[in-house]
């Protein structure tokens, strides 16, 4: 009789796990906070924005059959997934980052272009050092010689914090161009009486370890490459920021894709965040470029109560929701980041708000689902398009 239903339960489970050794993604049911931690802390990577009650996307390895199981929580199969093995060599080097995705080198070089073409407005800062010796670079952009009347404000982009997101890099680098080339030839948005007044700082890749890594050997990396010293690699550095780190959302496995490191800011390249932070006048805005999800979130992640500004973070954070629906027709949610999305404890966008009062965002960008992480090349432009209508919309409304 045991045998029987044994031998049932594998016919059953032979439908939803694949018998071909193959990349899986797969939704689990995720009922209540201990399924979550228990997902958390699972060796599979997450497909999803991390792990969501209700139900939560995991990619599995083709040796990583049992893990899913082991979860003992009821899933099904969504989709085969390409091999993340080898991307670097199956994809051509073309230079164009408004069709191409590029490799970190290939980003910074193009960055580094415009810091020649712009030389008045553009500098660049190297804020840290990576574990594997690459270097951070943000870009400051202000018209320096402007008379400043009024208090000085910046505005801070961050793209490329999880490796996967390739997105994140390509559209940093879009609002840093046009924002750099509007400065500099004159045609800013701005009020006349702010332009100097206003630093805006821009960090394509704040996680250029992971970004390579996604490229030469697993593109649904995600976080950095530190060696946890148990076999292990990486920290989420969207967990490692010191606003109620260590909460929820987050894992203290380094094997977890939501690893938040061995203390708040352990990592070089959140340090280097902190540290420029530290340099920077009042911070009027903070945006988190991810992907995937079309969601305007804010603060904050860690704890479903409202911030005191709740008002004027929904405002603008719809405003930006707004102004992308105005471009390109798509539509993306604006809500605070614990309800709309999920809990998570340790992330820049609680920090900025957290120890500056920003207006602090993450967004993420396209698309709804299909593609996940692996957004194709021809919706790069149209992405960078729609998120600089929001970054405009987002600066005229703050500026005044
Ligand atoms: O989990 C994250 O770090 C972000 N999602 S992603 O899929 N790009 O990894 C969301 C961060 C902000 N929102 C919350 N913390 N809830
Ligand atoms: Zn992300």
């Amino acid at each position: 009789m045991l045998r029987r239903l044994v031998a049932l339960v594998l016919c059953l489970l032979s439908f939803v796990v694949p018998a071909q050794p193959q990349w899986v993604r797969y939704r689990v049911l995720v009922p209540d906070q201990f399924a979550a931690q228990r997902v958390a802390d699972s060796p599979l990577g997450l497909f999803s924005e991390a792990v969501t009650l209700g139900s939560t996307d995991l990619i599995a390895a083709p040796n990583q059959t049992a893990e899913i199981l082991r979860l003992g929580l009821p899933f099904w199969r969504v989709q085969e997934l390409p091999s993340p093995y080898g991307w670097a060599k199956r994809r051509p080097q073309a230079a164009d980052y408004r069709t191409n995705y590029l490799r970190y080198d290939a980003i910074i070089a193009q960055c580094e272009q415009w810091r020649a073409l712009y030389p008045n407005v553009v500098t660049r800062q190297a804020i840290g050092v990576t574990v594997n010796g690459r270097t951070v670079w943000a870009y400051n952009v202000v018209k320096p010689w402007f008379v400043v009347t009024g208090p000085r404000i910046s505005f801070v982009f961050i793209g490329g914090t999880h490796a996967r997101e390739w997105i994140g890099p390509a559209v940093t680098m879009h609002l840093f161009h046009l924002y750099a080339e509007g400065l500099a030839s004159g045609n800013t948005f701005l009020p006349r009486s702010a332009v100097g007044r206003v630093t805006a700082t821009f960090i394509p890749v704040l996680n250029p370890d992971g970004y390579e890594y996604s490229w030469t050997n697993d593109r649904y990396w995600r976080k950095n490459r530190r060696p946890n010293g148990d076999g292990t690699f990486g920290v989420d550095l969207n967990r490692n920021y010191a606003t109620a780190w260590g909460g929820a959302g987050s894992s203290g496995w380094g094997g977890s894709d939501v690893y938040r490191g061995p203390a708040p800011f352990s990592e070089p390249e959140t340090r280097g965040v902190q540290t420029m932070v530290g340099r920077l006048p009042t911070i009027a805005g903070f945006i988190d470029l991810h992907s995937y999800g079309q969601q305007v979130l804010y603060p904050w992640s860690y704890t479903t109560d409202p911030t005191q500004d709740a008002a004027l973070l929904d405002h603008y954070g719809s405003v930006m929701a707004q102004a992308i629906h105005d471009r390109s027709g798509k539509a993306y949610e604006c809500s605070q980041s614990s309800t709309g999305l999920y809990l998570s404890a340790g992330c820049g966008e609680d920090w900025f708000y957290d120890v500056r009062r920003a207006m602090a965002y993450t967004i993420e960008m396209r698309d709804d689902g299909t593609y996940g992480f692996l957004l194709p090349e021809d919706q790069i432009a149209p992405t960078q398009d729609e998120i600089w209508a929001a970054y405009r919309a987002f600066l005229s409304a703050i500026v005044r």
